[in-house]
């Protein structure tokens, strides 16, 4: 069933944007009526331990340790970095500085792209929130924290029911010395397709307010076009604009010249002079082999004049050799992850590549023993999430003939099952290669990786070859998402379309060369506010107003189970996923100084009408809830 979410969040990727759902489903704009918040509490907790939480149904809720704090001293000051010298010397300045250490500089990616990879985003923001002082005190040396952003956003509100800003407001709070960066898909936002202008500036201002300082840029096909805009408005603001480039194909081998050493020169050279504070390189799948890395970081660094930030995937297991080689070659800052929460589909080790480097003279300044122990709360915390976990437990490094991304592997797989495909995933591998090779050869990354996705399911589930495809296309139904993209609606791929495929795919349709966003109607912020302030008749914030604009439907289904069970961000995880045993009693700090302590008492059988009764005691006092058993 984590198989259904992952499917329904696929489905929901395309014409999000399109509200006429508005209209053919009112029953999204009826809210529930006001409970008192004990009452909502009690009924979240009695749905889960009735009907369970999704993809999670038949699970008996599992005994855990506890997971141990570091030990810090709260009473100290926290000490200063990064984020002090952003803001006395500006972007600027805090580039100047970066180039000027000698040792390495650390990303530390645990609190977004590690479980984006590893458990399908689902790190709640309670773990986060526990972790980030400790984190803050013990890593104050670390260049930022990668905390937001990518596919976290709309992940937060569709299955963890909570709100992405409150996730930034609270860490940044928590971690008021470190750089906090976020992964933006330039004019994808956060999302999976292009939004009008108006709404990437206006994500952009409220991030930065928020708490953002470092913007990781990039487009899903190294279409600067595409990238200006979001750079633009980040330097408008004084925050960081780290514009990336994805890394595909193999620079190392002649046969795959399109993206050649000079391809990535060329386009570094137009990031810097499109503004970039950094040159971020975003080696989405762990494409970049050790050599390829020392050869690509020394000439760029022959370049640009921009610091050089590498991020990379470990799948291939080859992720700290790679490292190893770029920071030879004069790498500016890598991107790495607590120990427990590294390797495979996420970054390499931190905690081992202080150790590769150590005795050279561009080890990092980082204390390995503070990594040790935050990698302790991380390898207990990460088994609350075990039934996200991607079954992936080796190196794969067949991603380098696939070069599918980290973060799309299990859900690809996932998808491929749910469409009747299961026993048939080397297949859809294969042919998800195939689908890349007709298309030109393109950058793989979200959300152009899920057009490629896409394409590859539909012609296994269809047994369609290549051949096929282009002797018979005229008389088949595309995809969507493929149609989308090859009328010019993510963005133009370098050199072009293959025009045959395009004419086959488009039957006719019209393709766009030009910017999308700078197409769409602007979004207009005052009615839309008033809109959603009438629906909900509650003060709407900038911050829901963005979420509604970038995910309509997504957003107002998070609004309808707020009203009805209250915020559940500050339930603890395992009773977030599993709820109560019988005779379990917890303690719910449902705001500052105010606890709620719950018992689970008991659970009635199903009466006729299928209604369970569960019975708790609240603070002491017998309470009851009914809920509807779905099973
Ligand atoms: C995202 O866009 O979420 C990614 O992590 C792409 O690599
Ligand atoms: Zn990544």
């Amino acid at each position: 069933a984590f198989l259904e979410n992952v499917v329904q969040h696929e489905e929901f990727l395309n014409g999000e944007y399109n509200t006429s759902f508005i209209d053919s489903t009112p029953e999204l704009f009826v809210f529930p009526k006001r409970k008192d918040r004990g009452t909502k509490m009690l009924t979240f907790i009695g749905e889960t331990i009735v009907n369970g939480y999704p993809g999670l149904e038949n699970v008996k809720k599992p005994v855990f340790e506890q997971v141990e704090l570091p030990k810090v001293k709260y009473s100290e000051p926290i000490p200063n970095g990064t984020k002090q010298i952003l803001d006395e010397q500006g972007p600027e300045g805090l580039a100047e500085w970066v180039k000027n250490q000698k040792e390495v500089l650390l990303t530390d990616t645990t609190f977004r792209d590690a479980h984006q990879s590893l458990l399908a985003t689902r790190v709640r923001t309670h773990d986060l929130k526990r972790i980030a002082e400790p984190t803050a005190r013990l890593l104050p040396h670390l260049f930022s924290s990668e905390m937001w952003g990518g596919a976290t956003f709309d992940v937060s509100m569709r299955f963890l029911h909570e709100d992405p800003w409150e996730r930034l407001i609270q860490l940044r709070k928590k971690m008021p010395n470190v750089l906090l960066q976020m992964l933006l898909r330039a004019s994808n936002a956060v999302g999976y397709k292009n939004y009008p202008d108006n709404v990437i500036k206006e994500f952009v201002a409220t991030s930065a307010e928020a708490g953002i300082d470092v913007f990781r840029i990039f487009d899903s096909l190294n279409w600067l076009e595409g990238m200006k805009l979001a750079i633009n408005e980040v330097r408008q603001h004084n925050k960081i604009a780290e514009a990336s480039m994805c890394y595909t194909g193999d620079i190392l081998d002649p046969s795959r010249d399109k993206y050649d050493l000079s391809y990535y020169k060329n386009l570094a050279k137009d990031l810097e002079r499109s503004g970039a504070h950094i040159l971020g390189i975003k080696d989405m799948a762990g494409l970049l082999k050790p050599e390829a890395a020392y050869q690509l970081i020394s000439e760029l660094k022959e370049t640009v004049d921009i610091p050089i930030h590498l991020h990379t995937h470990d799948t291939s297991g080859n992720g700290l050799v790679t490292y190893t080689r770029a920071v030879e070659a004069g790498v500016d800052i890598v991107d790495v992850a607590a120990s427990s929460m590294a390797g495979l589909t996420s970054q390499p080790s931190a905690n081992s590549l202080y150790y590769a480097l150590k005795g050279t003279e561009r080890m990092p300044n980082i204390d390995i023993k503070a990594l040790e122990e935050l990698s302790e709360y991380w390898e207990y915390t990460r088994k609350y999430y075990q039934g996200f976990e991607s079954g992936m437990n080796a190196p794969h490094t067949e991603v380098y003939e696939h070069e599918m991304p980290g973060g799309q592997y299990s859900n690809l797989q996932q998808q491929a099952k749910a469409v009747g495909l299961k026993g048939r995933w080397n297949e859809v591998k294969k042919t998800y290669r195939r689908v890349n090779d007709m298309f030109g050869d393109i950058v793989k990354v979200t959300p152009s990786s899920k057009v490629v996705g896409d394409m590859a399911l539909y012609m296994v589930q269809n047994d369609l070859t290549e051949d096929d495809i282009y002797e018979k296309g005229e008389n088949l139904d595309f995809p969507d998402s493929v149609v989308e993209f090859f009328q010019g609606q993510l963005g133009q791929p370098y050199q072009g379309f293959p025009k045959e495929l395009q004419n086959i795919i488009l039957k006719g349709r019209e393709a766009i060369t030009n910017r999308p966003g700078e197409q769409m109607e602007p979004v207009r912020f005052q009615g839309l506010k008033e809109d959603l302030y009438h629906s909900l008749d509650r003060q709407v914030s900038e911050h829901d107003l963005i979420s509604y604009a970038l995910y309509p439907k997504v957003f107002l289904e998070f609004e309808k189970f707020r009203q009805q069970f209250g915020d559940v961000a500050v339930l603890d995880t395992p009773t977030f996923f599993y709820g109560l045993r019988l005779g379990e009693e917890i303690e719910i700090e449902i705001e500052q100084g105010k606890t709620l302590i719950v018992k689970l008492v008991s659970v009635s059988k199903p009466q006729d009408n299928g209604n369970r009764i569960v019975y708790f005691e609240l603070n002491g006092q017998s309470r009851e809830v009914m809920i509807k058993d779905q099973n």
